[in-house]
């Protein structure tokens, strides 16, 4: 098989790239190791800023996220059971959408489906070859048999642990890492939200979340140990903690309900450079993580494959290069910008195990710099809806 973008993953990231290809007449194949089945039944991100909205418009893919999606034009801070709403639409004229990344993906595997686009679920064994020479090409192993397909670019969209990033010579990327000492339990439930806005909680106990699917459906975190299993947490214990982080008259409206899912995941900042190694580019959590705690992570995955489809577009229409040239250069500044953002957010809520005296007050007075000044907030509200790509 030959196609000018070979995209592996299919992800948020690789999905819309694949489809914001096919809208500039670029062919491509996304090749996923998972089941489309499986790809859905992630429960992930929950909060779109405005350009992944346009990215998702430019797509063919924004038609129910702007029917069912819920418009928050704030959200509320909870330190040590003192209440602080941070309003976007005062603070910077802007607001969030609300709509899950499973509906994201859901909405673009329908897109692509509709557009006729090949995407090679249960692909195995996928190898990345020749990426630094005029003729790269991809395997790999499907029922049996080895496939080849040749190609221009290949887009490495595959997350954190694909095979991309690891076919670039260990040499040339350098990494950087932080890992935190806990991680978050999600739970998801078919109960109404306990409040029409997110609201973060920073509780001596741990940080909680209270966000939401939908009118009907509330999707909650807590900060655990990272020894914690997931059978240590029946839903009872769930909800009884919940309400003990949460304030009182937040606690007294929350209406629980069986858990439809319930996992943990570990929080990590990573930035992986460059994004680009001749012909391979990197995008999404295929080259950087953030922890969750500032909702950046799905966005930035948009925004890296914005930025990629329009370099490639610039390349097959005009045959400038100039896109493709800076495009990591041109990523890396958002993606750091997110990492700041995310790193701050979570030292701010959470709780950390081994923080003395000192490193707590400096967490209250941090707290009391939003609560204080007028560009605390606006400087949250700024980068919460998110920085242009
Ligand atoms: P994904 O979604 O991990 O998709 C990568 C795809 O590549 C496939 N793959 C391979 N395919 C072929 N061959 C291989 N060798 C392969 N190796 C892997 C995988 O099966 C998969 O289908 O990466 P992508 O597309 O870059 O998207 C990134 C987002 O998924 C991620 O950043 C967000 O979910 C992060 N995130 C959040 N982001 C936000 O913007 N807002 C949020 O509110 C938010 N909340 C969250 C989050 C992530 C969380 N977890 C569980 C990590 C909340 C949580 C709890
Ligand atoms: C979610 O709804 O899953 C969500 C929302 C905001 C975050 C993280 C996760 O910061």
């Amino acid at each position: 098989m030959k196609t000018q973008v070979a995209i592996i993953g299919a992800g948020p990231s690789g999905l819309l790239l694949g489809q914001l290809l096919h809208k500039q007449g670029i062919s491509n194949i996304i090749l996923e190791r998972k089941s489309s089945g499986y790809v859905l039944g992630r429960i992930r991100a929950g909060v779109l800023e405005h350009t992944t909205v346009q990215g998702l418009e430019k797509a063919g893919a924004a038609e129910r996220m702007h029917r069912e999606g819920l418009v928050h034009e704030g959200v509320e801070l909870v330190f040590d059971r003192e209440k602080y709403r941070v309003d976007f639409t005062e603070a910077v004229g802007k607001s969030v959408v609300v709509y899950g990344q499973t509906e994201v993906t859901r909405d673009l595997m329908d897109a692509r489906a509709a557009t006729g686009g090949l995407t090679v679920y249960e692909a195995e064994d996928v190898a990345l070859h020749g990426i630094d020479t005029d003729a790269p090409y991809v395997t790999y192993a499907k029922d049996g048999q080895t496939h080849r397909i040749d190609c221009d670019f290949i887009a490495g969209c595959d997350g954190f642990h694909g095979v991309s990033r690891q076919s670039i010579p260990a040499d040339v990327l350098k990494t950087y890492e932080r890992v935190y000492p806990f991680g978050w339990l999600g739970l998801l439930s078919d109960t109404p939200p306990v409040s029409h806005e997110l609201i973060y909680v920073k509780h001596p106990d741990g940080f909680a979340l209270c966000s939401q699917r939908s009118e009907t459906r509330s999707r909650y975190y807590l900060q655990v140990p990272l020894t914690d299993k997931v059978e240590d947490w029946p839903d009872e214990r769930f909800w009884a903690e919940l309400k003990n982080r949460l304030y009182p008259e937040a606690a007294g409206r929350l209406v629980t309900g069986p858990s439809l899912e319930k996992s943990i995941a570990p929080l990590r900042s990573f930035v992986s450079e460059p994004m680009r190694y001749h012909k391979l580019f990197l995008a999404g959590d295929a080259a950087h993580i953030v922890p969750p705690t500032g909702a950046k992570g799905l966005n930035l995955a948009a925004g890296d494959v914005q930025c990629l489809a329009d370099a490639l577009a610039d390349y097959y229409h005009n045959r400038s290069t100039a896109g493709i040239d800076g495009y990591s250069a041109r990523c890396l500044k958002r993606v750091w910008a997110a990492e700041r953002f995310s790193w701050y957010m979570t030292k701010l809520l959470h709780t950390f195990p081994d923080s003395d005296d000192f490193e707590q007050k400096m967490q209250e007075a941090e707290f009391n710099q939003l609560v204080l000044t007028e560009n605390g907030a606006k400087t949250l509200a700024e980068n919460y809806v998110g920085l242009p790509y």
